[in-house]
């Protein structure tokens, strides 16, 4: 009770900070984010009711808040300009965070030392998301809504972006980092994990293949989503169209393969992420091959042959590196992503190492989808109205 009226309080003093006209009546905490702590808050002002979203960031993630809410304030006035000259008027398209009387999208809350960094955006009414569905329809419309975002971004100078979390998919790093820690041993929880290690050891030359890519100058970045996950799409509830892309706080220069890979590693699963009955895990092809409708629909126009080459690629690589980086966590002692109990992150990394070796099994069949999906949307070229502002 004392810690809900500590939040209370807290977000109280959110929305006053951030000039929310009314009263907050009441508020509840969405839990399907891994990172950042997140509020639904109703404020009620005049007899009307408004919804808002309040965030706490998590800053041993995002060491430099401040920066990364510059990037998000470049993006979403790119996104904006865009979109009107698209002819895109719905408003709920258009992700706000609110500011304070100095002017700033964020604020310190508490003592010196130990400040806490918060946020508030408006929330989007009659608007749905998904953590996971087998509905073919939604898949697609996720492949739309990043495969525009990716297009709207595709003439937005990646310079004036900081880096966020610097090597945030850079794999080959990621796999460095996670076998020096396992000579370290730092919790001691690599006995027992073993298997797991010997598992992303057997891979690791297959994973790095898109940095070699990337150093042979084959592929290059553009500015990506980098946690394309169907949770962070808002779809309108009744049509399904996508009206927004949301959590802009990893866009960074990055791979179109991990973008396209990320979706297919979170929603092309039949089962959850984190699902411990691994006999339920496999990747879904009519997912897959949904999702890449919408994808390659979207991109097909300006995506390279070895982007395209690089899909399924980027899927099972960041499947790979999802494992390796729940692995990480586990044997470092579960300081990154929130856990909901004691080996939560053991139970992740197992999933995503059964879905990893379904999907090297389906391998050619992922990357004959892709090729069939881009020769359709290249034939479709003519007829298709480009029309997102680009
Ligand atoms: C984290 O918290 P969320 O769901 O936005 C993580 C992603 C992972 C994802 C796994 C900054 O994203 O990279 O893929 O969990 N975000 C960060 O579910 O590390
Ligand atoms: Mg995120």
């Amino acid at each position: 009770m004392e810690e809900k009226n500590t939040i209370q309080a807290q977000l109280q003093e959110v929305c006053r900070r951030f000039r929310i006209p009314g009263t907050l009546t009441d508020w509840k905490q969405l839990t399907s984010g891994n990172i950042n702590t997140t509020y639904k808050v109703n404020c009620v002002h005049e007899g009307q009711q408004t919804a808002y979203l309040v965030q706490r960031v998590n800053t041993y993630v995002f060491k430099d808040p401040v920066q990364m809410m510059r990037n998000i304030d470049l993006i979403t006035s790119h996104l904006m300009k865009k979109n009107e000259a698209a002819g895109i008027t719905d408003r709920r398209s258009r992700l706000h965070f609110h500011h304070t009387e100095e002017g700033d999208n964020y604020i310190f809350l508490g003592e010196e030392g130990e400040q806490e960094f918060w946020r508030l955006s408006n929330y989007v009414e009659d608007a749905l998301s998904f953590d996971s569905s087998d509905d073919p329809r939604v898949l697609r419309m996720a492949g739309k809504a990043f495969g525009r975002f990716e297009a709207q971004l595709s003439d937005f100078d990646a310079a004036q972006l900081f880096e966020v979390i610097p090597n945030f998919h850079n794999t080959r790093l990621r796999l460095e980092t996670l076998f020096g820690h396992v000579q370290e041993d730092p919790c001691q929880r690599c006995a027992e994990v073993q298997e797991e290690i010997n598992a992303i050891a057997k891979a690791r030359d297959f994973a790095c293949q898109l940095n070699e890519k990337l150093d042979r100058g084959e592929l290059f970045y553009r500015v990506t989503h980098n946690d394309t996950k169907t949770n962070n799409v808002l779809f309108d509830k009744d049509t399904l169209e996508p009206v927004n892309v949301i959590d802009l706080d990893t866009v960074m220069p990055g791979l179109a393969a991990h973008d396209f890979g990320d979706t297919v590693r979170f929603a092309a699963n039949t089962a959850e992420e984190d699902e411990a009955d691994l006999s339920k895990v496999s990747l879904d092809l009519d997912l897959f091959r949904a999702f890449a409708e919408g994808y390659i629909g979207e991109t097909a126009g300006f995506l390279t042959e070895a982007e395209l080459d690089s899909m399924a690629l980027g899927a099972a690589t960041i499947t790979l590196e999802q494992a390796s980086r729940f692995l990480d966590d586990y044997i470092t002692g579960d300081k990154y992503f929130k856990t909901n109990y004691p080996g939560h992150n053991l139970v992740r990394t197992r999933c995503q190492l059964a879905l990893f070796a379904d999907m090297m099994e389906k391998y050619e069949e992922m990357d004959r989808i892709v090729h069939e999906v881009a020769a359709e949307a290249k034939k479709g070229e003519n007829e298709h109205v480009w029309n997102y502002g680009i």
